[in-house]
């Protein structure tokens, strides 16, 4: 079956985002907020023509801004041949079709907008069916507007759809069958990740999950740990689908890396929901690795967006070594000063020029030395394959012959403690 909702590429569409400053609220970060907006409008591929802010103490339930001043926008909008508005908070399907009355144009919010995107990167089968489903899911409400008199100009940014549109228009139940199609294939996929799981965790090697905004470097610090070569760029969600590399530590010992999706403030809750599966690399690492770029402005708040969706996902309480990257961008050391107060235990390096990285790998190191025990056996000298083994998957701290046996001090991963029960001594 053909994808209801596809990406294809259009002109550059025209876009003006909207912001709303709450009272109380800073307006360096509603700013920080509109800039953002306008990263991810660019990196879907529209060009912003401007921006338009309403001061409000209570949103209107109809048309989330005034009417007033959606007006004014509008008139603005018009003059400068605006093709979508973009909001930068979560509209109601009923805002969405008041609004696009008063404009006469494309209206998203930024859910939809992240959600395009993600759309757009999506490559594994998986990543395309999760982000498929939490468009159908979230659009869906939406999509009505598109089927009157505006049904001309679908399609573009938070719309892309083959056949899609007309054959929403012919058939809801298409849509509800799509979904419930998808549903089952992902419970397939899901089913054989598991059984590529339980596969690896017969190696039992302990796991390590990069967390972090998206943009702060996770994939770059993956390849200049392990050598590999996922996608590094400077555009926000350049990896959607998660990629896991064997890390060997300085100590010999094993680690699996995982880098994976980028989180970002507001991150649609739908999606979330939708790349949990992806997100269970997360939850069950032993370890988390959050990269911060150090050297953003708003890395403070960007590290409390990422322990937002890690609290989502239920990853919150997990052992986590915070990495300050981008060390090499910083001049001065203001803000690196205050959050090494914060995180006295953050490592800070640059992925691109290796600096801080062994002070890194150590740090991984010592963080995951719990995973081994420590261990004290007997072993007959006639058991050399037990011997061996132990020379294999553990770490011989000491070794002492005395008659026919050979006595070890030796830290060997927990898992394998059943094989060596019956030589332990203490
Ligand atoms: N100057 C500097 N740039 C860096 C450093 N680490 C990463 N970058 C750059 O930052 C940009 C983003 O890097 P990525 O590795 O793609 O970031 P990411 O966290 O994987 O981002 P997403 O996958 O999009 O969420 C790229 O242009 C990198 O070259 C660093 O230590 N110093
Ligand atoms: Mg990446």
């Amino acid at each position: 079956m053909k994808a209801l909702i596809e990406t294809r590429n259009t002109r550059t569409e025209r876009v003006f985002l909207v912001g709303v400053e709450r009272q109380n609220h800073d307006r360096t970060a509603l700013r920080d907020s509109l800039t953002e907006l306008g990263e991810l409008t660019t990196t879907a591929g529209g060009e912003v023509i401007g921006d338009g802010i309403q001061k409000m103490e209570s949103l209107s339930p109809a048309t989330f801004i005034g009417k007033g001043k959606a007006e004014e926008f509008a008139k603005f909008c018009e003059t400068n041949d605006v093709d979508t508005v973009i909001f930068d908070d979560d509209l109601s399907p009923a805002q969405c079709r008041n609004l696009e009355k008063i404009f006469e144009c494309k209206i998203l919010d930024r859910t939809s907008l992240i959600l395009d995107i993600f759309a757009q990167r999506a490559r594994t089968r998986e990543g395309k069916m999760q982000i498929e489903l939490a468009q159908l899911q979230h659009l869906l409400p939406r999509l009505t507007r598109f089927w009157g008199h505006l049904s001309r100009q679908s399609g573009g940014i938070g719309m892309r759809g083959g056949e899609g549109e007309s054959q929403l228009e012919a058939d809801r139940r298409k849509v509800s069958e799509r979904i419930d199609k998808i549903e089952r294939d992902l419970d397939a996929v899901r089913r054989q990740r598991a059984t590529q799981r339980a596969g690896r965790q017969r190696s039992q090697w302990p796991l390590a999950s990069i967390v972090g905004y998206t943009n702060a470097g996770k994939s770059t610090l993956l390849n200049a740990l392990t050598g590999s070569d996922v996608l590094a760029k400077d555009i926000l969600f350049a990896t959607l689908d998660p990629t896991t590399r064997r890390l060997k530590l300085p100590t010999n010992q094993n680690v699996l890396l995982t880098d994976t999706v980028g989180f970002i403030k507001k991150l649609p809750h739908g999606l979330v929901e939708a790349f949990k599966a992806t997100l269970e690399e997360v939850v069950r690492a032993d370890l988390l690795l959050h990269v911060v770029d150090i050297s953003h402005p708003q890395a403070e708040e960007q590290i409390a967006a990422v322990d937002a969706v890690l609290a989502e996902i239920g990853a919150d309480e997990k052992p986590t070594l915070m990495i300050f990257n981008k060390m090499d961008r910083l001049d001065g050391g203001g803000a690196l000063n205050r959050l090494q107060e914060k995180f006295p235990h953050a490592v800070a390096i640059s992925a691109t020029t290796g600096e801080g990285v062994p002070a890194l790998l150590a740090e991984i190191g010592t963080q995951l030395l719990p995973k081994r025990e420590f261990l004290e056996l007997r072993i007959p000298h006639g058991q050399s394959a037990v011997i061996a083994r132990l020379h294999k998957v553990g770490q011989v701290i000491e070794r002492r012959y005395n008659g026919k046996t050979a006595r070890f001090k030796a830290r060997i991963p927990p898992h394998h403690h059943a094989e060596f029960a019956a030589f332990i001594v203490r």
